[in-house]
């Protein structure tokens, strides 16, 4: 046992909880041991040489002495490989059916073997097992090696393949990982994880790990994603260019699994391109209701209701809006999921109700772990659905979380999640708005690692939509098949609203059912950059709405870093301030009038954005471009941009450089192609290139590309800001309304910003004016 381990684990769930917590990992461990399949002799086995190959709809199948891969191009561009057998299908990742196969692409005879040529990716096969993806013109994006398995009698085959990409690509995404956004060499775990304390740049895994990589080269963009829900592990290696020696040592990527199939999609364009197919392949993200761009408060330790009632009258008195209000787990009785305490939170639908009309909605924490306790329903109802997690011999899997002994939703399981549906009519009729998905990667304490890994056991049984399996492959997908349950409930509970929901852990196609956030983000400067990193990294896996605890989630931050994080989290798509229970307040005035005003100014521009926000909340639904974008999104040729992690694209409007380090007064900012105007003085600058901006505490440097048009509201009204284009340029812009919820198609209109005759003017397409009150800025 590392004692590190157990002292820190009884720190995290208090000495009583903590002594049980060796308890749940002996018996976790026991289980284990009994049940897991061991591992015995294995046969290491590559495809050999390949002997045939049948064209089928959209590519085909090559024949190899030990395996076969099927190459199929799906309408839309995304290209899928499975190897021994593997097909698309079933896939927790895939929105809807998959794709039917573009029958223009079609399998032929090459010089190395054999190809498939398609509108975006050519694909080549060679005989012995590599597979090439260029791009029409030619370029190499993708060389994967012959795969290699470990066959063993009744067991998963494990697998690893390799892969080489261009010496110079940089490589995104793998889900939330706070060392981004650009990873760099080193080892990625595929295995969902609460770090069970706060976590900064250095720790990995986090709670959202996705076997999704995006790939941006001079050659060109790719994504490549491996649709496998196993434990596993992406190795990166960057690359080395030979500095004009045309000695390049490419990238490289390995990609090993415990099990499961050997399949991949890759979609390759222009970054957007991408970001539309993958999120066409695995669903576009939930349009979030309008009140969830607006600012919300969270705290773990409300206490009670008057001090819920307290906190935001705080908020009303200083004229700073909250537009929700997050209640943690204290306010449950004794930590039960879906129970109140009465005692300290009487006539909660009472309170909802005296918020909601100043304009303030109350969100509910909930958690998977269900009190193993008679007579509390959600156990009875639950036990009585047979919903629950058992071990391979059939008994319910007990494990330990806040409540004490807890059992575990099997959510892989359809009726379950129906079961488990209905329970939030309960927190619906308490008066909760939406819901904020805790503790799901799943999480059980257990002290000591590696046998004490804080979640179930690996040999815990699950349906796995009745195909059955068990913890190995059902962990990672825990989380997305809870949030599949809270939306489907929430949409047939409330048909007429669009669900609010957002989840600590996720895989491959969460944006369907809702958004993230950071998790416990550890209160200091590192903490404030890796906010960034996870934001970023997660919009380019296809999960654009999240944000971090704003202020860090565990210590007290200075008024200077809590000032800081509040103006990046006021552009980011999730803003709220959250943290732990011994960590402190947050609200605004407890940290001194010059902290009040700097928050108060980025509130008011957070407000005034508002229309923007939502064009991009609507935008990210359409096409899954996400809201926040890395700065190399138009310029992903640009190798400067793409090491710039420091700063970032909300729209295609606005450059946000915000200030991650302490005492700052100026930072400097890498500047995409372009001309870009300093928000704040009207003065602009020329990309590419590199700008030096003022930023004083309260000011957070926010550039904006010349002829943007953006739709902002001021003094209730909505208008046109528009930054002057470039003489004989041009500009657009777009905005895109409804009635901040439901479901009624919404309003587009797209502008275009031109000078004409010495002036800038903006038309709207269909219309010679714009039809708004014009705002022009900038010193062109
Ligand atoms: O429910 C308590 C916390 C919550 O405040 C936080 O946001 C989650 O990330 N929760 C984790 C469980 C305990 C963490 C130590």
């Amino acid at each position: 046992m590392d004692t590190r381990d157990l002292v820190r684990s009884l720190r995290m769930v208090g000495s009583r909880n903590g002594w049980r917590a060796v308890g749940a990992a002996w018996r976790r461990y026991r289980i284990d041991a009994r049940d897991l399949p061991r591992r015995g002799a294995e046969r290491a086995r590559v495809p050999g040489a390949a002997y045939c190959a049948e064209p089928l709809p959209g590519g085909g199948v090559v024949r190899f002495a030990q395996s076969a891969l099927r190459v199929r191009v799906a309408v839309g561009g995304a290209v899928f490989c499975g190897w021994d057998g593997a097909g698309p299908e079933p896939s927790y990742a895939l929105a809807d059916e998959c794709p039917e196969a573009d029958t223009r692409a079609v399998l032929e005879p090459d010089k190395d073997g054999w190809r498939v040529v398609s509108e975006r990716i050519t694909v080549v096969v060679f005989r012995h097992g590599a597979v090439e993806f260029r791009t029409p013109g030619g370029v190499l994006l993708r060389r994967e090696l012959p795969p290699r398995w470990w066959d063993g009698a009744g067991r998963a085959s494990r697998w690893v393949q390799r892969a080489q990409t261009p010496a110079d690509a940089a490589v995104f995404g793998l889900g939330g990982r706070a060392c981004g956004p650009g990873l760099t060499t080193g080892s990625y775990r595929l295995w969902n994880t609460d770090p069970s304390s706060a976590f900064g740049p250095g720790d990995d895994p986090l709670y959202i790990t996705m076997p999704v990589q995006l790939v941006v080269a001079d050659g060109g963009c790719h994504l490549v994603f491996h649709d496998n829900t196993w434990d596993g592990r992406v190795i990166l290696r960057e690359g080395v260019e030979g500095a004009g020696s045309g000695h390049d040592r490419p990238g490289s990527c390995e990609v090993r699994f415990d099990g499961g199939p050997l399949r991949y999609w890759v979609v390759a364009g222009s970054p957007s391109r991408v970001l539309g197919t993958w999120t066409a392949l695995t669903g576009r993200p939930a349009l979030p209701p309008r009140w969830a761009l607006g600012y919300q408060h969270a705290r773990w330790g409300f206490g009670d209701a008057q001090e819920v009632r307290r906190v935001a009258a705080g908020y009303r008195e200083r004229g700073l809006p909250v537009s929700a209000l997050h209640l943690d787990i204290d306010h449950f009785d004794g930590h039960r999921i879906f129970t109140v305490d009465n005692d300290r939170f009487p006539e909660l639908p009472g309170l909802a109700v005296e918020l909601r009309e100043h304009g303030t909605r109350l969100v509910s924490i909930v958690d998977p772990a269900v009190k193993a306790e008679p007579g509390l329903a959600a156990y009875d109802s639950g036990s009585a659905a047979d919903a629950f997690v058992r071990d391979a011999r059939g008994h319910v899997v007990r494990g330990l979380v806040w409540p004490g002994e807890t059992v575990f939703p099997d959510f892989t399981e359809p009726r379950v999640r129906k079961w488990w549906g209905g329970l939030y009519a309960e927190r619906l009729e308490q008066g909760f708005a939406g819901v904020w998905h805790d503790m799901n990667e799943p999480t059980s304490f257990a002290a000591f690692a590696p046998y004490g890994e804080s979640t179930l056991p690996r040999s815990a049984r699950h349906s796995l939509e009745g195909r059955g399996g068990d913890h190995r492959e059902a962990h990672n997908v825990y989380a997305l098949a809870m949030a599949r349950a809270g939306y489907e409930a929430l949409r047939e509970l409330r048909p007429r609203e669009r669900p609010f929901l957002f989840s600590r852990s996720g895989w491959a196609g969460m944006q369907r059912y809702g958004g993230t956030w950071s998790g416990d983000v550890a209160t200091g400067w590192p903490g404030l950059r890796a906010s960034l990193a996870l934001v970023l990294g997660l919009g380019l896996c296809g999960v654009p709405y999240s944000g971090p605890d704003v202020g860090g989630f565990h210590a007290m931050p200075s008024p200077e870093l809590y000032v800081r994080w509040w103006q990046l989290s006021a552009y980011l798509p999730f803003f709220r301030t959250h943290s732990a229970i011994n960590a402190g307040r947050r609200e605004p005035w407890e940290f001194g009038p010059e902290a009040e005003e700097c928050v108060r100014a980025a509130l008011a521009e957070r407000v005034r954005l508002m229309p923007y926000l939502y064009t991009l909340a609507h935008l990210a639904h359409r096409t899954g471009v996400p809201y926040v974008r890395p700065l190399w999104w138009h310029d992903p040729e640009d190798r400067k941009l793409r090491g710039a992690g420091d700063a970032f694209l909300l729209g295609d409007a606005l450059l946000v450089a915000p200030v991650l380090e302490p005492g700052a007064t100026e930072r400097a900012v890498r500047l995409p192609r372009g001309r870009w105007y300093d928000t704040a003085t009207g003065a602009f600058h020329e990309g590419p290139g590199q700008a030096l901006l003022d930023a004083p505490l309260h000011r957070t440097p926010v550039l904006a590309r010349a002829g943007s048009v953006l739709p902002v509201a001021v003094d209730g009204g909505l208008e046109l800001e528009v930054w002057a284009p470039a003489a004989g340029r041009t500009g657009t812009g777009v905005l895109i309304t409804d009635e901040g919820d439901g479901w009624a198609e919404p309003r587009v209109e797209r502008f275009t910003s031109r000078w004409r005759v010495g002036a800038v003017a903006v038309e709207r397409e269909g219309a010679d004016e714009a039809g708004y009150v014009l705002r022009v800025r900038g010193d062109a």
